[in-house]
């Protein structure tokens, strides 16, 4: 489906929509695209729009990247019109690097806006990197702004700003602007939850955090919720007048406004993708396959899901032999400790668990710790009978959506946490607190033995929903939101 949009579109995110490598022996650089649904909705607006994408491209300012290759002729990704000089790499110093990417964003803003702040690491020299780095990417998010009106000069660029890696950026971007007396429009998306003001407050540098981001003129979250809590840190943090009927937020004599923009997936893909996999499970009749399909992180909540499961087992023994547990963890974050311990955390309760119920022709876990291709993905979404997406906090979840697409043949059950954004939208999955584990089990068990009217029903309007909800419609709901900025911000103040 084409986009249509009129402003060269300047996507900013921490990574480019796809990696460089180099060959070590000749110094060759080639692209390796990784399919996300992200890229495939917004990749296709970049290039025809005739914007630019800048980000980080995998490589170091040590490996000394010369410049861009182009796409070979083969490359049928969606990235592949994208050409060299519409892509800005941003390379950064390894240290730096670090201390802004693993040491201010992973250790520090993804616990904390996952509202587990135990687990924050705060460190002023982090912060400073975060702050350098985002400095950095503002300069060059501006070669591409001047790059866009070089090409296009009767057109006002649209800056798009992605994620909690890049709240700092939106400022910087804003003042050479002013000074330079060019016209933007810039708009933020954070992928991840947006927690209360009681969290927030915890960020020693909250009042220049919020001040970053409302360097926009629009922001965008997952859900209502998460917009309320950011317009109540504007309000409380850096009292900041607020109109929460009209989201808007009055910053430096200017109006911010504030959308929910639930992202979602490429719906038709996933259900091709599930129409041409091959059978992934043999047995079918005689067997259940529960299905876990996360990054390893410990916002996913899988230590709580394997035990659940245990339990699942002590309760309901008529499951054993005839249940298993299909958990996939894609290696995440593996340089972090945190992320170390719990992967050997994983490790034994695995080992537990199968040594304790595994019979001579049965293991209750199957547990890969990699990735699988998206083909055998599609297949085992579309031949489990259920699929556990119980986070203990996640900013939307995209594998509950998956799931539902590709279900084209006997209806399974979507067993959803409700601290998972999709749980807001999603409500005729079964729902499932995951932090008790008696109820989770008991919850797992009535998915297994639902029948078959209840499971079709509830998968058909889940999926009625996700079709029309697709990351297109999300694209379209973003470019409204940003539309509608001439009307409802052009400095008209809050009243
Ligand atoms: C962040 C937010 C928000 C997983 N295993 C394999 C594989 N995957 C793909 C899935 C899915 C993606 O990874 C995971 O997306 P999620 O949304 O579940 O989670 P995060 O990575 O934490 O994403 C989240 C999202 O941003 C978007 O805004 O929903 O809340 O945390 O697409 O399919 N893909 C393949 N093999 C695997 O083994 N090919």
């Amino acid at each position: 489906m084409v986009i249509h949009s009129t402003s060269p579109m300047v996507v900013v995110a921490n990574r480019l929509p796809f990696v460089i490598c180099k060959n070590s022996k000749t110094g060759e650089l080639t692209r390796k695209y990784s399919a996300g649904g992200l890229v495939t909705a917004v990749a296709p607006v970049v290039v025809e729009t005739g914007g630019l994408w800048v980000g980080w491209s995998g490589l170091h300012l040590e490996d000394g990247i010369s410049a861009i290759p182009e796409s070979s002729p083969d490359d049928k990704s969606p990235t592949a019109g994208l050409r060299s000089d519409q892509v800005i790499p941003v390379n950064l110093p390894r240290k730096q690097f670090d201390d802004y990417y693993n040491g201010c964003c992973n250790a520090c803003f993804w616990p904390l806006f996952h509202s587990m702040p135990d687990k924050a690491v705060f460190e002023e020299d982090k912060w400073e990197a975060y702050v350098a780095v985002n400095e950095e990417f503002a300069k060059l998010t501006m070669d591409a702004v001047h790059k866009c009106y070089e090409r296009q000069p009767d057109q006002v660029p649209l800056v798009w700003i992605h994620d909690y890696h890049l709240m700092y950026t939106a400022n910087y971007i804003r003042n050479i602007c002013n000074d330079e007396g060019l016209k933007v429009k810039m708009a933020f998306f954070l992928h991840i939850p947006f927690p209360s003001w009681d969290i927030v407050r915890l960020f020693p540098w909250a009042s220049q955090l919020l001040q970053g981001i409302l360097g926009c003129d629009s922001v965008g979250f997952h859900l209502e919720d998460y917009c309320i809590n950011f317009i109540d840190c504007c309000h409380r943090i850096l009292g900041c007048r607020v109109d929460r009927k009209k989201r808007l937020i009055e910053h430096n004599k200017r109006s911010v406004s504030v959308h929910p923009l639930p992202i979602s997936i490429p719906y038709d893909r996933f259900v091709q993708m599930a129409e041409e996999a091959p059978e992934a499970i043999k047995n079918k009749n005689e067997q259940q396959l529960l299905l876990g399909v996360d990054r390893l992180d410990y916002t996913k909540g899988l230590v709580k899901r394997f035990k659940a499961f245990e339990r699942l087992l002590e309760l309901y023994p008529q499951h054993i032999e005839k249940v298993t547990l299909l958990q996939i963890a894609v290696p995440s974050r593996t340089d972090v400790k945190e992320y170390q311990e719990l992967k050997e955390e994983l490790d034994q309760i695995v080992g537990r668990i199968n040594g304790r119920f595994t019979t001579p022709n049965w293991s209750p876990i199957r547990y890969i710790y990699g990735s699988v291709t998206h083909d055998q993905l599609a297949a085992f979404y579309r031949d489990a009978s259920v699929a556990l997406v119980t986070p203990l906090r996640d900013g939307m979840n995209l594998v509950a959506k998956e799931f539902v697409a590709c279900q084209i043949k006997e209806p399974g059950v979507l067993v959803l946490s409700p601290f998972a954004g999709a749980g807001v939208t999603m409500q005729e999955a079964l729902q499932v607190n995951p932090y008790e584990q008696n109820q989770f089990a008991k919850v797992i068990h009535r998915a297994l033995t639902m029948p078959f009217d209840e499971r079709e029903l509830r998968m058909t309007q889940l999926r009625r929903r996700e079709k029309i909800r697709d990351v297109n419609f999300w694209l379209r709901e973003v470019l409204k939101s940003v539309d509608s900025l001439d009307e409802a911000c052009d400095s008209k103040l809050l009243r």
